[in-house]
């Protein structure tokens, strides 16, 4: 198995010859398509945030992989339903961004990306855990968040203040909790839904999208903190998403008009 990366030799054009189903005929991210948009009107009211707010007992755990920033939220005991029946547990989330403003996000709309994009990961609550729940069907779903550059957004800085503590490849840092749901836009109503799949390695195609259409705005200085992060050869990290990937005949839905 390659020791996969973003870029040169081991970049995404060569993950299927190690993982087979990155080269699928679902995978993720999409340039999702908003002048054709197949509007269902039932989607709305399907996605429903459970406990996304605060009690916020006991810590998160904030880690850079190398690959990314993630933030493991044992304790936000968060959940998604989708269609009504089938909920998913939050696990953690994580990020993908850019060198530079014009580029960062995995998903891309009418072509246009952003500077970064926030990953909320579910598990369907059928299993115990996302190692466990990993490669089954119809077990994950991801909530995409575009970000922009804009105000300052004290909700990032909950996490941002320890960013320090990460730099380099490492373990995971002790955060205090924090409200997941203030990371959030202030309208959740209008989505993006499809069928796609992880997008690093092993791509596996079992995870239900829901992207946001409405972004969140977090400063230059903010985002800047991101691309002061390092990699495991000690070089920036920065520009850690996936190039957008053929829909090959898929629809892409939207809960709005
Ligand atoms: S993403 O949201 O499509 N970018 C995505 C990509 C890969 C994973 C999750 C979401 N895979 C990984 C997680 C790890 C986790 C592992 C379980 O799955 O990033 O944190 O432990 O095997
Ligand atoms: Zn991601």
């Amino acid at each position: 198995k390659i020791n996969w990366s973003f870029h040169g030799r081991n970049g995404p054009s060569h993950w299927s010859k190690s993982y087979p189903i990155c080269s699928n005929k679902r995978q993720s991210p999409i340039n999702i398509p908003l002048f054709k948009k197949d509007f269902q009107p039932s989607l709305k009211a399907s996605l429903k945030f459970s406990h996304y707010t605060c009690p916020c007992r006991g810590d998160f755990v904030m880690r850079n992989n190398g690959k990314t920033l993630q933030i493991d939220v044992r304790n936000a005991i968060a959940s998604l339903t989708l269609n009504r029946e089938r909920r998913y547990m939050l696990d953690h989330l994580h990020f993908h961004w850019g060198s530079n403003n014009q580029i960062g996000s995995e998903h891309h709309f009418e072509g246009r990306s952003f500077p970064a994009e926030l990953h909320f990961v579910h598990y369907n609550i059928e299993f115990h855990n996302l190692s466990v729940a990993i490669d089954k069907a119809n077990a994950l779903a991801v909530l995409g968040v575009m970000i922009q550059v804009g105000k300052r957004n004290s909700a990032f800085d909950k996490f941002l203040k320890y960013l320090h503590r990460v730099k380099d490849i490492g373990q995971g840092f002790k955060i205090p909790a924090f409200d997941v749901k203030s990371l959030l836009p202030k309208d959740t109503g209008k989505f993006y839904r499809y069928e796609g799949s992880l997008t690093t390695p092993p791509c596996f195609d079992n995870v239900t999208w829901t992207v946001l259409y409405d972004p969140v705005e977090i400063s230059h200085q903010q985002l800047e903190k991101f691309r002061a992060l390092r990699d495991n050869l000690g070089h920036a990290l920065v520009n850690n998403f996936r190039p957008v990937q053929e829909l090959n005949g898929r629809s892409v839905s939207s809960s709005f008009r």
